[in-house]
């Protein structure tokens, strides 16, 4: 784990990168904290700081624990279990949990264990200069970083010795401090949907180092798409690919199911360091592409990240009303959107009768060629009322998929959750192979108008694992 956010090539390196020799023996010396239990014995007064301070010990762990602590941090159930300020370590639950899982492997990879490694011999995991600490090798706010910058004494302990929080925090920065950065910054794959696994190499490039050391153009690296024989040189963001698609195995059990994780096209990326500054980092999706519903599948390290196709266009309207046809007074909007600059705002006056709806095939065969097996349709929706009623719906927003037969996945009202961003999803895998209106449509009565808005509209037509 390194550096925050800084546009800039001069971050730190991660827990993989080996300082020069001379400075890593001098490191060694100098920067390795001594087991705490040891600095204690050497101090006059020993005795009173040990009952004060007990020495602190590595939380047990195994793989199986770990791939679960993997999931439970990609869907931000881990935060709750600390108390404040040591939950505050969310995530949103939209991380894909194959790449934090194989970031895991690869930031401890180095360790006399291999991958997903917290503590050896009950003493935590540490990079060779001693500043990286545990499974996620997490560096920034840590010993080694800016004291102003770094976590209080109980959080560095937690990342040190708790496997769950390390994996928690480094599940945080990767979300926080590089996906929404990178986000906002307009860098940007595809529609910028974080289910999307692919969508999330930027982040993981930024894990890293957001430089031009890891652009798969530098020619101290190999490119991604070399590395079916090993990742061994590869840009880091690349390694974390292959590992994905590559999980180890140990104790006789494979750590998780193999994701082939698509490379974008290494041409989109910058060719010489002094390209980086005016670089375009939109880029379309490379297909295909993959995403998981971790929580849906049990065994978690048996479980499999399907292909899927993606048949609706422009699902985040920020090519305005290309795809969909408007009907009423549907309107493509700038006043309130979920992500980017747009989303479609039905309804927000009186006697309302306003559609959307583009009209989609799902595929039968996914994009490797095997069956679709599963389709599911998800949406981001915001309520806003006038109405005041408790008990009263007026106002309505129908969402359905108009096939064979006409399905109402959800009717949301004046009384659902308002003022709030909120997502759905509902398995339309009876609709596999037909061609379907994926349709929505506000109704509001004579007064107190309400407004629906929509935006990032997905649909996942995927393969069997
Ligand atoms: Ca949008
Ligand atoms: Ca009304």
């Amino acid at each position: 784990m390194n550096d925050r956010f800084n546009g800039s090539a001069t971050g730190r390196c991660c827990g993989l990168v080996f300082l020069a020799a001379a400075l890593l023996l001098l490191g060694l010396f100098l920067l390795l904290p001594a087991p705490h239990h040891l600095a204690l014995a050497q101090g006059p007064t020993h005795g009173v700081l040990l009952l004060q301070t007990p020495t602190p010990t590595c939380r047990s762990y195994n793989d199986q624990a770990v791939a679960f602590t993997f999931c439970d941090a990609a869907h931000d159930d881990v935060a709750d279990e600390y108390a404040s300020p040591l939950k505050n370590v969310r995530t949103d639950g939209l991380i894909p949990p194959v790449i934090l899982k194989a970031i895991g492997w690869y930031e401890s990879s180095d360790s006399p264990r291999g991958g997903w490694t917290q503590c050896v011999n009950g003493v935590p995991y540490t990079s060779t200069d001693g500043c990286a600490w545990g499974l996620m090798q997490i560096r920034s706010g840590m010993n080694c970083d800016a004291p102003a910058n770094q976590f209080n004494a109980e959080t560095q302990q937690r990342v040190k010795y708790d496997y769950r929080y390390n994996i928690a925090m480094g599940a945080f920065m990767l979300k926080r401090w590089k996906w929404d950065e990178h986000q906002t910054a307009g860098h940007i794959i595809g529609d910028g949907d974080p289910r999307i696994a692919e969508h999330w190499y930027y982040a993981v490039w930024a894990y890293n180092e957001w430089s031009f050391k890891n652009s798969p153009n530098n020619t101290a690296r190999n490119p991604c798409s070399n590395w079916p024989i090993s990742p061994v040189g590869c840009a880091y963001q690349d390694t974390v690919w292959w590992w994905a698609a590559h999980p180890p195995t140990r104790g006789g059990r494979t750590l998780w199911a193999p994701v082939n994780l698509t490379c974008p096209d290494k041409s989109l990326f910058p060719r010489y360091s002094w390209q980086w500054d005016s670089w375009n980092w939109r880029i379309a999706d490379p297909l295909p592409v993959h995403q998981d519903w971790c929580r849906n599948c049990l065994p978690l390290v048996l479980k499999n990240y399907p292909p899927c196709a993606r048949p609706i266009q422009n699902g985040n309207f920020e090519a305005r009303s290309a795809y969909w046809t408007l009907g009423g007074l549907t309107i493509i909007s700038l006043n309130r959107p979920h992500g980017g600059s747009y989303s479609a705002w039905l309804g927000g006056y009186d006697n309302a009768n306003d559609t959307l709806y583009q009209t989609i095939t799902i595929p039968s065969t996914g994009p490797t060629g095997r069956p679709v097996v599963s389709a599911r349709l998800t949406y981001y929706w915001y309520m806003t009322t006038e109405e005041t009623s408790p008990s009263t719906d007026f106002d309505y927003l129908y969402v359905q998929i108009r096939g064979s037969p006409i399905r109402t996945v959800e009717t949301l009202t004046n009384r659902s959750v308002k003022d709030t961003w909120a997502f759905s999803s509902f398995d339309v895998s009876e609709f596999i192979g037909q061609t379907v209106q994926v349709y929505f449509r506000a109704t509001t009565e004579a007064t107190l108008p309400t407004s629906f808005f929509v935006d990032d509209v997905g649909l996942y037509a995927c393969e069997g694992g």
